[in-house]
């Protein structure tokens, strides 16, 4: 690694500290060692010292007490300057001011609109476009199988639906999609040198400040446009706020549905018993798409909120000014809220619906509903065109990315049958 933090991690010093691996090695491992070490495990980010959560009722309860915050000028490390911009994770956390970055009134200020704008009953609306893409990226799949049969199910379907859908809502052009996967794949490895990854956040900033500024000059029908104009009699957003909106919707909203769908077809081609129960109509695909959002989370660990006073949970403190992760990947495999069998997929489970991986709280996602359909229209009609689909590959050689806070696997080769 190319990281000047990464020294006390690797001289094992720290004992009862896991060091969260960047090349991703091992995720389930990774998922129980956090889960077996207690309800709070001590954790090292590349250097950076933090806890994480592993538990479902202590995150719950974690999620709204007002005395975590999301403000980074509330972290000890980084107001005694040991973490700075050189830090390669600090892109997750000091992302400028937006709703994913600002808490209490000023944050439901920053958020309503677009919580309003992606309610299921909003979301009725562009469902036939959603299916449009669906179907234009099915032909694109059998189009590009290979001589040998062979295609990448990422990067043909999964990674661009979620990117066609996003750009549509917020207003971003199709032909910067390419750039927008591009960039963010970046922004999200690890292998990125941390200058490279400063530049690209920086060119993306500038991006989408142009794209504010066109909006703002010529309005059009979208998310974008609408979170420029003022609420009748409210304070408008500010165009810092806008972009911060922004990127927060388009990073989010491409990233995490890429995990969602892949994580659940991989699901259900090593479980072809769940599969069949799927395909007969005995389960919904509702009930695939939740019981993959517990049991292989896009989001592995989201970085971070502060303590801004001593917090008590279970034997532990947080002391005011440290750093709070979720590791949402181990909280849904939490026995005590989903049964001693919570490392097993099984879409019948009456937990299914009981996972928190959207969060909870003030900052709950508020894409949650908009990825649900997308994966329950991409899902359906995937296994509907290629009753065959299988894996060109044994599963154990799919590898992840190395990405410390997503679930993104490098590539999902299938043959469609
Ligand atoms: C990426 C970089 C950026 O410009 C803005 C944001 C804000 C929203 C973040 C996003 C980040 C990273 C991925 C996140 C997303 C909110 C939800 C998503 C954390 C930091 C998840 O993975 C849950």
């Amino acid at each position: 690694m190319n990281c000047p933090h990464a020294g006390a991690a690797r001289a094992g010093r720290n004992a009862g500290v896991i060091a969260i691996d960047p090349m991703v090695q091992d995720l389930d491992g990774e998922t129980v060692r956090l889960r077996d070490a207690g309800i709070l495990a001590r954790i090292d980010l590349l250097g950076v010292p933090a806890w994480t959560v592993t538990r479902h009722g202590e995150a719950r309860q974690l999620l709204v007490d007002p005395r975590l915050v999301k403000d980074i000028d509330a972290w000890g490390l980084w107001q005694s300057g040991v973490v700075t911009r050189a830090w390669p994770l600090i892109g997750m956390i000091d992302a400028g001011r937006s709703m994913f970055t600002v808490d209490g009134a000023e944050h439901r200020r920053l958020r309503t609109k677009t919580s309003q704008a992606l309610t299921p009953r909003r979301l009725e609306a562009i469902r036939p476009d959603i299916e449009k893409f669906t179907d234009e990226l099915l032909d694109a799949l059998d189009a590009a199988r290979g001589e040998d049969g062979v295609v990448d199910l990422k990067a043909v379907f999964a990674q661009p639906l979620p990117m066609k859908v996003v750009g549509m809502l917020m207003g971003v052009d199709e032909s910067q999609h390419a750039m927008l996967t591009r960039q963010y794949k970046a922004f999200f490895s690890m292998l990125t040198p941390q200058d490279e990854r400063l530049a690209l956040l920086a060119e993306l900033d500038a991006f989408y400040t142009d794209l504010v500024r066109e909006k703002t000059a010529r309005p059009t029908d979208d998310l974008t446009s609408a979170l420029i104009l003022a609420e009748e009699g409210g304070e408008p957003l500010t165009e810092e706020e806008v972009v911060g909106n922004l990127k927060a919707m388009v990073a989010a909203g491409h990233e995490t549905t890429i995990g969602l769908v892949l994580n659940a077809v991989r699901a259900l081609l090593a479980h072809p018993d769940q599969l069949r129960l799927v395909l007969n109509g005995q389960v919904g695909w509702d009930a695939v798409v939740e019981e993959t959002l517990r049991w292989d989370t896009p989001t592995t660990h989201l970085l971070m909120r502060f303590a801004t006073e001593d917090i008590a949970v279970g034997d532990e403190v947080i002391r005011k000014g440290e750093g709070v992760v979720i590791s949402y990947r181990a909280i849904g495999r939490d026995f005590e809220q989903h049964g001693p069998d919570a490392d097993a997929f099984d879409i019948t489970r009456p937990t299914r619906n009981r996972h928190m991986t959207f969060g909870h709280g003030p900052h709950i996602c508020p894409g949650a509903a908009l990825s649900r359909v997308e994966a329950g229209i991409a899902l359906p009609a995937l296994f509907a065109r290629f009753p065959g689909l299988r894996l060109a590959v044994p599963d154990e050689e799919i590898t992840k990315l190395p990405v410390m806070t997503q679930n993104d696997m490098a590539a999902f080769p299938v043959l469609l049958g």
